[in-house]
Protein backbone atom coordinates (compact mmCIF):
# COMPACT_ATOMS: atom_id res chain seq x y z
CA UNK A 1 0.00 0.00 0.00
CA UNK A 2 0.95 3.48 -0.79
CA UNK A 3 2.95 5.18 1.51
CA UNK A 4 2.12 9.08 1.29
CA UNK A 5 4.13 11.28 0.19
CA UNK A 6 5.36 14.40 2.41
CA UNK A 7 2.85 16.69 1.67
CA UNK A 8 0.30 18.76 4.12
CA UNK A 9 -2.88 16.25 4.38
CA UNK A 10 -3.90 17.23 7.62
CA UNK A 11 -4.71 21.00 6.58
CA UNK A 12 -6.32 23.24 4.81
CA UNK A 13 -5.26 26.15 2.05
CA UNK A 14 -6.93 29.34 3.16
CA UNK A 15 -5.21 32.46 1.77
CA UNK A 16 -2.26 30.49 0.90
CA UNK A 17 -1.51 29.22 3.71
CA UNK A 18 -2.08 25.41 5.35
CA UNK A 19 -3.94 25.73 8.28
CA UNK A 20 -4.45 22.90 10.84
CA UNK A 21 -7.49 22.53 11.82
CA UNK A 22 -8.82 21.47 15.20
CA UNK A 23 -9.57 17.88 14.35
CA UNK A 24 -9.04 15.35 11.44
CA UNK A 25 -10.84 13.07 9.57
CA UNK A 26 -9.06 9.07 9.22
CA UNK A 27 -9.17 8.30 5.24
CA UNK A 28 -8.95 4.87 4.11
CA UNK A 29 -7.75 3.04 0.68
CA UNK A 30 -10.38 1.43 -0.50
CA UNK A 31 -8.75 -1.28 -1.75
CA UNK A 32 -7.18 -2.49 1.44
CA UNK A 33 -10.22 -1.36 3.52
CA UNK A 34 -7.22 0.32 6.06
CA UNK A 35 -6.44 4.03 7.24
CA UNK A 36 -3.58 5.62 4.42
CA UNK A 37 -3.62 8.85 6.50
CA UNK A 38 -5.76 11.89 7.88
CA UNK A 39 -7.24 15.01 6.24
CA UNK A 40 -8.32 18.42 8.10
CA UNK A 41 -12.21 18.30 9.47
CA UNK A 42 -13.08 21.88 7.96
CA UNK A 43 -16.20 23.25 9.49
CA UNK A 44 -18.12 26.77 9.69
CA UNK A 45 -15.06 28.91 10.82
CA UNK A 46 -12.55 27.43 7.98
CA UNK A 47 -15.02 27.75 5.19
CA UNK A 48 -16.23 31.48 6.05
CA UNK A 49 -12.40 32.27 6.44
CA UNK A 50 -11.61 30.72 2.83
CA UNK A 51 -14.84 32.47 1.42
CA UNK A 52 -13.32 35.58 2.51
CA UNK A 53 -9.59 35.04 1.42
CA UNK A 54 -10.85 34.11 -2.06
CA UNK A 55 -12.80 37.58 -1.83
CA UNK A 56 -10.33 39.37 -0.99
CA UNK A 57 -8.12 37.99 -3.75
CA UNK A 58 -10.61 38.79 -6.40
CA UNK A 59 -9.10 42.23 -6.85
CA UNK A 60 -5.77 41.14 -7.11
CA UNK A 61 -6.22 38.39 -9.19
CA UNK A 62 -8.47 40.79 -12.12
CA UNK A 63 -5.03 42.27 -12.68
CA UNK A 64 -3.94 39.53 -13.84
CA UNK A 65 -4.52 40.21 -18.31
CA UNK A 66 -6.70 36.90 -19.32
CA UNK A 67 -3.53 36.28 -21.45
CA UNK A 68 -1.33 36.26 -18.56
CA UNK A 69 -3.88 33.89 -16.39
CA UNK A 70 -4.06 31.53 -19.48
CA UNK A 71 -0.15 31.15 -19.42
CA UNK A 72 -0.46 30.39 -15.51
CA UNK A 73 -3.10 27.79 -16.27
CA UNK A 74 -0.63 26.46 -19.04
CA UNK A 75 2.51 26.67 -16.40
CA UNK A 76 0.44 24.89 -14.40
CA UNK A 77 -0.60 22.07 -16.78
CA UNK A 78 3.11 21.71 -17.18
CA UNK A 79 3.72 20.73 -13.58
CA UNK A 80 0.70 18.24 -13.15
CA UNK A 81 2.36 16.91 -16.12
CA UNK A 82 5.62 16.73 -14.58
CA UNK A 83 4.15 15.21 -11.31
CA UNK A 84 1.92 12.34 -13.11
CA UNK A 85 3.53 9.64 -11.79
CA UNK A 86 3.20 10.57 -8.05
CA UNK A 87 -0.29 12.14 -8.55
CA UNK A 88 -1.51 9.18 -10.29
CA UNK A 89 -0.19 6.83 -7.44
CA UNK A 90 -2.27 8.74 -4.89
CA UNK A 91 -5.00 9.41 -7.26
CA UNK A 92 -4.79 5.21 -7.26
CA UNK A 93 -3.98 4.53 -3.54
CA UNK A 94 -6.98 6.75 -2.62
CA UNK A 95 -9.89 5.78 -4.65
CA UNK A 96 -9.07 2.46 -5.42
CA UNK A 97 -8.89 2.65 -9.17
CA UNK A 98 -6.82 0.53 -11.47
CA UNK A 99 -3.58 2.35 -11.94
CA UNK A 100 -3.94 3.22 -15.82
CA UNK A 101 -7.41 5.01 -15.21
CA UNK A 102 -5.88 6.73 -12.30
CA UNK A 103 -2.48 7.15 -15.07
CA UNK A 104 -5.56 8.51 -17.12
CA UNK A 105 -7.56 11.20 -15.07
CA UNK A 106 -4.21 12.57 -14.22
CA UNK A 107 -3.46 13.30 -18.08
CA UNK A 108 -7.24 14.68 -18.03
CA UNK A 109 -6.93 17.06 -15.15
CA UNK A 110 -3.41 18.51 -16.47
CA UNK A 111 -5.50 18.92 -20.36
CA UNK A 112 -8.23 21.06 -18.82
CA UNK A 113 -5.64 23.57 -17.61
CA UNK A 114 -3.97 23.07 -21.23
CA UNK A 115 -7.29 23.45 -22.58
CA UNK A 116 -8.34 26.53 -20.32
CA UNK A 117 -5.19 28.23 -20.93
CA UNK A 118 -5.74 28.68 -24.55
CA UNK A 119 -9.20 29.60 -24.23
CA UNK A 120 -8.68 32.12 -20.94
CA UNK A 121 -8.09 35.13 -23.52
CA UNK A 122 -11.10 34.02 -26.40
CA UNK A 123 -13.81 34.76 -23.81
CA UNK A 124 -15.37 37.84 -25.20
CA UNK A 125 -18.54 39.77 -25.30
CA UNK A 126 -20.57 41.06 -28.38
CA UNK A 127 -21.65 44.21 -30.15
CA UNK A 128 -25.87 44.15 -30.55
CA UNK A 129 -27.68 46.23 -33.53
CA UNK A 130 -29.90 48.75 -31.51
CA UNK A 131 -31.21 51.94 -32.35
CA UNK A 132 -29.94 54.83 -33.81
CA UNK A 133 -27.31 56.76 -31.65
CA UNK A 134 -26.62 54.28 -29.42
CA UNK A 135 -23.70 51.59 -29.05
CA UNK A 136 -24.48 48.54 -26.84
CA UNK A 137 -21.93 45.80 -26.19
CA UNK A 138 -22.17 43.02 -24.12
CA UNK A 139 -19.32 42.17 -21.56
CA UNK A 140 -18.59 38.88 -19.96
CA UNK A 141 -17.34 38.82 -16.29
CA UNK A 142 -16.71 36.39 -13.79
CA UNK A 143 -19.05 35.95 -10.92
CA UNK A 144 -16.10 36.47 -8.31
CA UNK A 145 -15.88 33.84 -5.77
CA UNK A 146 -16.70 30.17 -6.97
CA UNK A 147 -17.59 27.54 -4.62
CA UNK A 148 -17.26 23.83 -5.96
CA UNK A 149 -18.59 20.67 -3.84
CA UNK A 150 -16.64 17.70 -5.70
CA UNK A 151 -17.06 13.99 -5.03
CA UNK A 152 -14.52 11.00 -4.35
CA UNK A 153 -15.04 9.49 -8.15
CA UNK A 154 -13.15 11.38 -9.85
CA UNK A 155 -11.22 13.81 -7.65
CA UNK A 156 -8.32 14.93 -10.01
CA UNK A 157 -10.50 15.46 -12.89
CA UNK A 158 -13.27 17.44 -11.51
CA UNK A 159 -10.90 19.44 -9.54
CA UNK A 160 -9.07 20.65 -13.59
CA UNK A 161 -12.92 21.04 -14.88
CA UNK A 162 -14.33 23.28 -12.30
CA UNK A 163 -10.92 24.94 -10.97
CA UNK A 164 -9.05 25.57 -14.30
CA UNK A 165 -12.40 26.87 -16.13
CA UNK A 166 -13.23 29.19 -13.54
CA UNK A 167 -9.63 30.04 -12.37
CA UNK A 168 -9.06 31.10 -16.59
CA UNK A 169 -12.35 32.83 -16.25
CA UNK A 170 -11.21 35.36 -14.01
CA UNK A 171 -12.55 33.83 -10.80
CA UNK A 172 -11.16 32.90 -7.19
CA UNK A 173 -12.57 29.65 -5.81
CA UNK A 174 -13.02 27.46 -3.02
CA UNK A 175 -13.13 23.46 -3.64
CA UNK A 176 -14.64 21.03 -0.79
CA UNK A 177 -13.09 18.14 -1.90
CA UNK A 178 -15.03 14.85 -0.70
CA UNK A 179 -14.09 13.28 2.79
CA UNK A 180 -13.56 9.54 0.86
CA UNK A 181 -10.83 10.92 -1.77
CA UNK A 182 -9.24 14.03 -1.76
CA UNK A 183 -5.22 13.23 -1.41
CA UNK A 184 -4.63 14.12 -5.56
CA UNK A 185 -7.08 17.02 -4.73
CA UNK A 186 -4.60 18.36 -1.88
CA UNK A 187 -1.50 17.77 -4.02
CA UNK A 188 -2.71 19.55 -6.78
CA UNK A 189 -3.01 22.28 -4.60
CA UNK A 190 0.23 22.50 -3.31
CA UNK A 191 1.74 22.33 -6.65
CA UNK A 192 -0.64 25.34 -7.98
CA UNK A 193 0.99 27.94 -5.07
CA UNK A 194 4.69 26.40 -5.69
CA UNK A 195 3.61 27.60 -9.17
CA UNK A 196 2.79 30.71 -8.17
CA UNK A 197 -0.74 31.40 -7.51
CA UNK A 198 -1.49 34.54 -5.65
CA UNK A 199 -2.65 33.36 -1.88
CA UNK A 200 -6.13 33.43 -2.14
CA UNK A 201 -6.90 32.79 -5.57
CA UNK A 202 -7.55 28.72 -4.50
CA UNK A 203 -8.86 27.63 -1.63
CA UNK A 204 -8.94 23.86 -0.20
CA UNK A 205 -11.61 23.19 2.79
CA UNK A 206 -11.43 19.36 2.79
CA UNK A 207 -14.30 17.90 5.87
CA UNK A 208 -17.39 16.36 5.69
CA UNK A 209 -20.39 17.57 3.25
CA UNK A 210 -22.57 17.96 6.41
CA UNK A 211 -20.36 20.17 7.80
CA UNK A 212 -17.92 21.91 5.76
CA UNK A 213 -19.81 21.00 2.58
CA UNK A 214 -23.11 22.44 3.96
CA UNK A 215 -21.33 25.95 5.32
CA UNK A 216 -20.27 26.43 2.08
CA UNK A 217 -23.24 25.88 0.07
CA UNK A 218 -24.78 28.04 2.40
CA UNK A 219 -22.46 31.17 2.99
CA UNK A 220 -23.65 34.44 1.87
CA UNK A 221 -20.58 35.80 0.21
CA UNK A 222 -19.83 32.90 -2.62
CA UNK A 223 -21.07 34.24 -6.25
CA UNK A 224 -21.84 30.73 -7.98
CA UNK A 225 -22.11 27.48 -6.72
CA UNK A 226 -21.02 23.88 -8.81
CA UNK A 227 -21.88 20.80 -7.40
CA UNK A 228 -21.18 17.06 -8.37
CA UNK A 229 -22.80 14.37 -6.18
CA UNK A 230 -26.22 12.66 -5.39
CA UNK A 231 -29.38 13.96 -6.36
CA UNK A 232 -30.38 14.81 -2.73
CA UNK A 233 -27.46 16.54 -1.66
CA UNK A 234 -28.12 18.44 -4.66
CA UNK A 235 -31.31 19.02 -3.33
CA UNK A 236 -29.76 20.62 -0.45
CA UNK A 237 -27.39 22.67 -1.85
CA UNK A 238 -29.59 24.32 -4.09
CA UNK A 239 -32.11 25.57 -0.88
CA UNK A 240 -29.24 26.41 0.84
CA UNK A 241 -27.55 29.07 -2.39
CA UNK A 242 -31.30 30.06 -3.08
CA UNK A 243 -31.50 31.77 0.05
CA UNK A 244 -28.88 33.97 -0.66
CA UNK A 245 -29.58 33.93 -5.19
CA UNK A 246 -26.79 32.14 -5.88
CA UNK A 247 -26.77 30.40 -9.34
CA UNK A 248 -26.14 26.82 -8.94
CA UNK A 249 -24.74 24.24 -11.86
CA UNK A 250 -25.51 20.82 -10.91
CA UNK A 251 -24.01 17.50 -12.02
CA UNK A 252 -25.94 14.97 -10.77
CA UNK A 253 -25.28 11.31 -11.91
CA UNK A 254 -27.35 9.21 -14.44
CA UNK A 255 -29.03 5.66 -15.62
CA UNK A 256 -27.59 6.43 -19.18
CA UNK A 257 -28.52 3.15 -21.73
CA UNK A 258 -26.31 1.75 -24.72
CA UNK A 259 -28.64 1.22 -27.18
CA UNK A 260 -27.16 -1.58 -29.16
CA UNK A 261 -29.18 -2.34 -32.90
CA UNK A 262 -28.53 -5.32 -34.74
CA UNK A 263 -27.25 -3.32 -38.24
CA UNK A 264 -24.35 -2.42 -36.40
CA UNK A 265 -20.54 -3.15 -35.50
CA UNK A 266 -21.16 -5.79 -32.68
CA UNK A 267 -17.63 -6.18 -31.71
CA UNK A 268 -17.07 -2.32 -31.28
CA UNK A 269 -20.33 -2.02 -29.11
CA UNK A 270 -19.69 -4.87 -27.00
CA UNK A 271 -15.99 -3.65 -26.38
CA UNK A 272 -17.88 -0.10 -25.13
CA UNK A 273 -20.52 -1.76 -23.33
CA UNK A 274 -17.81 -3.50 -21.11
CA UNK A 275 -15.68 -0.40 -20.71
CA UNK A 276 -18.77 2.11 -20.07
CA UNK A 277 -19.82 0.11 -17.17
CA UNK A 278 -16.52 -1.41 -15.56
CA UNK A 279 -14.67 1.79 -15.86
CA UNK A 280 -14.21 3.02 -12.17
CA UNK A 281 -16.26 -0.01 -10.67
CA UNK A 282 -19.14 1.39 -12.39
CA UNK A 283 -18.54 4.52 -9.99
CA UNK A 284 -18.86 6.97 -12.69
CA UNK A 285 -22.23 9.52 -13.59
CA UNK A 286 -22.01 9.10 -17.53
CA UNK A 287 -21.26 5.14 -17.10
CA UNK A 288 -23.28 2.83 -19.41
CA UNK A 289 -25.10 1.41 -16.81
CA UNK A 290 -28.44 0.14 -19.02
CA UNK A 291 -27.98 -2.15 -22.33
CA UNK A 292 -31.10 -2.02 -24.66
CA UNK A 293 -30.07 -4.86 -26.91
CA UNK A 294 -32.13 -5.33 -29.91
CA UNK A 295 -33.98 -8.43 -29.81
CA UNK A 296 -32.97 -9.87 -33.36
CA UNK A 297 -29.37 -10.22 -32.07
CA UNK A 298 -29.96 -10.13 -28.44
CA UNK A 299 -29.09 -14.16 -27.81
CA UNK A 300 -25.72 -13.64 -29.72
CA UNK A 301 -24.82 -10.71 -27.89
CA UNK A 302 -25.80 -11.63 -24.41
CA UNK A 303 -23.71 -14.79 -25.03
CA UNK A 304 -20.39 -12.53 -26.08
CA UNK A 305 -21.31 -10.28 -23.25
CA UNK A 306 -21.23 -12.81 -21.26
CA UNK A 307 -17.64 -14.66 -22.19
CA UNK A 308 -16.36 -10.72 -21.48
CA UNK A 309 -17.60 -10.53 -17.97
CA UNK A 310 -16.36 -13.75 -16.80
CA UNK A 311 -12.87 -13.11 -17.87
CA UNK A 312 -13.28 -10.19 -15.50
CA UNK A 313 -11.12 -9.59 -12.29
CA UNK A 314 -11.36 -7.37 -9.44
CA UNK A 315 -8.10 -6.62 -7.62
CA UNK A 316 -6.26 -4.10 -5.74
CA UNK A 317 -5.55 -0.89 -8.01
CA UNK A 318 -2.05 -0.85 -8.18
CA UNK A 319 -2.84 -4.20 -9.99
CA UNK A 320 -4.29 -2.82 -12.46
CA UNK A 321 -6.58 -4.93 -13.23
CA UNK A 322 -10.70 -5.03 -14.86
CA UNK A 323 -11.86 -3.50 -11.43
CA UNK A 324 -10.99 -2.18 -8.58
CA UNK A 325 -13.28 -2.09 -5.36
CA UNK A 326 -15.67 0.70 -4.05
CA UNK A 327 -14.97 3.54 -2.28
CA UNK A 328 -16.29 2.56 0.89
CA UNK A 329 -18.41 0.23 2.78
CA UNK A 330 -21.09 2.19 3.09
CA UNK A 331 -21.80 2.28 -0.37
CA UNK A 332 -20.78 -1.61 -1.47
CA UNK A 333 -23.60 -2.51 1.71
CA UNK A 334 -26.06 -0.67 0.13
CA UNK A 335 -25.18 -1.98 -3.45
CA UNK A 336 -25.38 -5.27 -2.00
CA UNK A 337 -28.32 -5.00 -0.07
CA UNK A 338 -29.99 -3.77 -3.66
CA UNK A 339 -28.73 -6.35 -5.29
CA UNK A 340 -30.10 -9.34 -2.57
CA UNK A 341 -33.35 -7.35 -2.92
CA UNK A 342 -33.61 -7.55 -6.94
CA UNK A 343 -32.26 -11.74 -6.81
CA UNK A 344 -35.38 -12.30 -4.33
CA UNK A 345 -37.69 -10.51 -6.89
CA UNK A 346 -36.59 -12.97 -9.60
CA UNK A 347 -33.80 -10.87 -11.63
CA UNK A 348 -30.95 -13.40 -12.62
CA UNK A 349 -27.39 -12.66 -12.67
CA UNK A 350 -26.46 -13.68 -16.33
CA UNK A 351 -22.68 -13.38 -15.64
CA UNK A 352 -20.32 -12.03 -13.11
CA UNK A 353 -16.71 -11.11 -12.80
CA UNK A 354 -13.80 -12.71 -10.22
CA UNK A 355 -12.02 -11.89 -7.52
CA UNK A 356 -8.08 -12.25 -7.54
CA UNK A 357 -6.84 -14.41 -4.86
CA UNK A 358 -4.37 -11.61 -3.83
CA UNK A 359 -7.18 -9.06 -3.19
CA UNK A 360 -7.61 -8.03 0.42
CA UNK A 361 -10.93 -9.32 2.04
CA UNK A 362 -11.24 -6.18 3.42
CA UNK A 363 -11.20 -4.23 0.28
CA UNK A 364 -14.67 -2.97 -0.73
CA UNK A 365 -14.63 -5.45 -4.08
CA UNK A 366 -18.36 -6.50 -5.91
CA UNK A 367 -17.32 -8.37 -8.92
CA UNK A 368 -18.92 -6.61 -12.49
CA UNK A 369 -21.82 -8.37 -13.10
CA UNK A 370 -24.63 -8.30 -15.88
CA UNK A 371 -28.34 -8.75 -15.06
CA UNK A 372 -31.13 -10.09 -16.79
CA UNK A 373 -35.03 -10.78 -16.83
CA UNK A 374 -35.46 -7.66 -14.82
CA UNK A 375 -39.52 -6.99 -14.02
CA UNK A 376 -40.67 -3.88 -15.63
CA UNK A 377 -40.64 -0.50 -13.79
CA UNK A 378 -38.38 -2.56 -11.43
CA UNK A 379 -35.77 0.36 -9.77
CA UNK A 380 -32.69 -1.46 -11.32
CA UNK A 381 -33.85 0.11 -14.41
CA UNK A 382 -34.28 3.75 -13.13
CA UNK A 383 -31.98 4.01 -10.15
CA UNK A 384 -28.40 4.88 -10.35
CA UNK A 385 -26.40 2.16 -8.52
CA UNK A 386 -23.36 3.41 -8.50
CA UNK A 387 -21.27 -0.14 -9.18
CA UNK A 388 -20.38 -2.27 -11.95
CA UNK A 389 -23.83 -3.59 -12.64
CA UNK A 390 -25.39 -3.73 -15.92
CA UNK A 391 -28.96 -4.57 -16.50
CA UNK A 392 -30.29 -5.55 -19.93
CA UNK A 393 -33.79 -5.13 -21.68
CA UNK A 394 -34.41 -6.24 -25.29
CA UNK A 395 -36.51 -3.92 -27.61
CA UNK A 396 -38.37 -4.91 -31.01
CA UNK A 397 -38.56 -1.67 -32.77
CA UNK A 398 -36.38 2.09 -32.59
CA UNK A 399 -39.85 2.83 -31.26
CA UNK A 400 -39.12 0.79 -27.88
CA UNK A 401 -35.79 1.61 -28.11
CA UNK A 402 -36.30 5.14 -27.48
CA UNK A 403 -39.18 5.08 -24.88
CA UNK A 404 -37.27 2.53 -22.65
CA UNK A 405 -34.71 4.76 -23.18
CA UNK A 406 -36.28 7.90 -21.60
CA UNK A 407 -38.20 5.88 -19.37
CA UNK A 408 -36.01 7.47 -16.37
CA UNK A 409 -35.91 10.52 -14.79
CA UNK A 410 -32.35 10.86 -15.13
CA UNK A 411 -31.34 12.66 -18.51
CA UNK A 412 -26.96 12.10 -18.36
CA UNK A 413 -25.75 10.29 -21.28
CA UNK A 414 -27.14 8.00 -24.34
CA UNK A 415 -25.39 5.58 -26.35
CA UNK A 416 -26.01 4.50 -29.87
CA UNK A 417 -24.95 1.46 -31.66
CA UNK A 418 -26.49 2.06 -35.67
CA UNK A 419 -24.94 2.21 -38.98
CA UNK A 420 -28.83 3.66 -40.25
CA UNK A 421 -28.43 7.63 -40.84
CA UNK A 422 -31.48 8.45 -40.32
CA UNK A 423 -31.80 6.65 -36.89
CA UNK A 424 -29.13 8.30 -35.69
CA UNK A 425 -30.90 11.39 -36.49
CA UNK A 426 -33.91 11.01 -34.93
CA UNK A 427 -32.53 9.77 -31.97
CA UNK A 428 -29.68 11.97 -31.38
CA UNK A 429 -32.91 14.29 -31.18
CA UNK A 430 -34.94 12.43 -29.10
CA UNK A 431 -33.35 11.10 -26.27
CA UNK A 432 -33.99 13.06 -23.30
CA UNK A 433 -30.68 13.93 -22.23
CA UNK A 434 -27.65 15.92 -22.56
CA UNK A 435 -25.00 13.90 -24.85
CA UNK A 436 -25.26 11.56 -27.35
CA UNK A 437 -22.60 9.13 -27.98
CA UNK A 438 -23.54 7.71 -31.44
CA UNK A 439 -21.34 4.43 -32.50
CA UNK A 440 -19.22 4.89 -29.33
CA UNK A 441 -19.40 6.03 -25.68
CA UNK A 442 -17.81 9.07 -24.33
CA UNK A 443 -15.70 10.56 -27.33
CA UNK A 444 -12.78 9.24 -24.95
CA UNK A 445 -13.82 11.61 -21.96
CA UNK A 446 -13.10 14.67 -24.17
CA UNK A 447 -12.48 17.59 -22.37
CA UNK A 448 -12.95 19.76 -25.31
CA UNK A 449 -17.30 18.89 -25.28
CA UNK A 450 -19.23 20.43 -23.42
CA UNK A 451 -21.15 17.89 -20.70
CA UNK A 452 -24.53 18.28 -18.21
CA UNK A 453 -27.23 16.49 -17.91
CA UNK A 454 -31.23 17.31 -17.88
CA UNK A 455 -33.86 16.31 -15.46
CA UNK A 456 -32.36 14.18 -12.32
CA UNK A 457 -29.40 14.63 -13.90
CA UNK A 458 -28.70 18.40 -13.27
CA UNK A 459 -28.67 21.11 -15.22
CA UNK A 460 -25.80 24.04 -16.46
CA UNK A 461 -23.00 22.36 -18.27
CA UNK A 462 -19.09 22.20 -17.62
CA UNK A 463 -16.37 21.32 -20.05
CA UNK A 464 -15.34 22.52 -23.23
CA UNK A 465 -16.24 26.29 -24.35
CA UNK A 466 -19.28 26.09 -22.66
CA UNK A 467 -17.52 25.13 -19.73
CA UNK A 468 -15.63 28.42 -19.38
CA UNK A 469 -18.72 30.97 -20.25
CA UNK A 470 -20.77 29.14 -17.87
CA UNK A 471 -18.26 30.44 -15.05
CA UNK A 472 -19.02 33.97 -15.90
CA UNK A 473 -21.88 36.19 -16.31
CA UNK A 474 -23.46 38.59 -19.16
CA UNK A 475 -23.16 42.89 -18.21
CA UNK A 476 -24.78 44.87 -21.13
CA UNK A 477 -23.27 48.30 -21.47
CA UNK A 478 -25.49 50.78 -23.63
CA UNK A 479 -23.70 54.20 -24.94
CA UNK A 480 -25.96 56.50 -26.18
CA UNK A 481 -23.42 59.34 -28.27
CA UNK A 482 -24.07 62.93 -28.19
O1 LIG B 1 -22.75 11.63 -2.44
P1 LIG B 1 -22.91 13.09 -1.88
P2 LIG B 1 -22.24 10.28 -1.74
C1 LIG B 1 -24.18 9.56 -6.35
C2 LIG B 1 -24.07 8.04 -6.49
C3 LIG B 1 -23.72 7.61 -5.10
C4 LIG B 1 -24.53 8.59 -4.27
C5 LIG B 1 -24.09 8.79 -2.85
O2 LIG B 1 -25.30 7.51 -6.87
O3 LIG B 1 -24.10 6.29 -4.85
O4 LIG B 1 -24.43 9.79 -4.99
O5 LIG B 1 -22.70 9.20 -2.80
C6 LIG B 1 -20.66 16.64 -0.24
N1 LIG B 1 -24.01 19.89 1.91
N2 LIG B 1 -22.96 10.24 -6.74
O6 LIG B 1 -22.95 10.05 -0.45
O7 LIG B 1 -23.36 13.06 -0.47
C7 LIG B 1 -19.74 15.47 0.05
O8 LIG B 1 -18.88 15.78 1.13
C8 LIG B 1 -22.99 20.14 1.07
C9 LIG B 1 -22.89 10.68 -8.11
O9 LIG B 1 -20.77 10.31 -1.66
O10 LIG B 1 -23.74 13.84 -2.85
C10 LIG B 1 -19.02 15.32 -1.27
O11 LIG B 1 -17.99 16.29 -1.36
N3 LIG B 1 -22.19 19.17 0.59
C11 LIG B 1 -21.72 11.45 -8.42
C12 LIG B 1 -20.13 15.64 -2.30
O12 LIG B 1 -21.10 16.40 -1.58
C13 LIG B 1 -22.44 17.90 0.95
C14 LIG B 1 -20.54 11.43 -7.58
C15 LIG B 1 -20.82 14.41 -2.90
O13 LIG B 1 -21.40 13.66 -1.87
C16 LIG B 1 -23.51 17.58 1.84
C17 LIG B 1 -20.76 10.97 -6.23
C18 LIG B 1 -24.30 18.65 2.33
N4 LIG B 1 -25.34 18.44 3.16
C19 LIG B 1 -21.94 10.38 -5.87
N5 LIG B 1 -23.52 16.24 2.00
C20 LIG B 1 -21.53 11.96 -9.79
N6 LIG B 1 -22.48 12.77 -10.27
O14 LIG B 1 -20.54 11.68 -10.43
C21 LIG B 1 -22.50 15.73 1.27
N7 LIG B 1 -21.84 16.72 0.64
Amino acid sequence: MLSLPDMPTEKALIGGEWVATRSTLTVEAPSYGEPIGQIARCGAGEVDAAVRAASGALTGWLTWTARSRGQWLLDFAQEIERNEEQLSALECADTGKPMSQARGDIKACARYFRFYAGAADKLHGETIPFESGFSVMTLREPFGVCAQIIPWNYPAQIFGRCVAASLAAGNTVVVKPAEDACLSVLRLAELAMECGLPAGVLNVVPGLGREAGAALAAHPRIDHLSFTGSPETGTLVTQAAARHHVPVTLELGGKSPQIVFADTDIEAALEAVVRGIVQNAGQTCSAGSRLLIDDAVADQFLDRLAERFFALRCDVGEADADCGPLINARQKSVLESRLEAALSSGVRVLAKGRLADTAPGAGHFVEPQVLVDIPEGHELLREELFGPVLVVQRFRSEDEALALANETDFGLCAGVWTTDGGRQWRLARQLRCGQVFINNYGAGGGIELPFGGVGRSGHGREKGFEGLRSFTRIKTVAVRHG
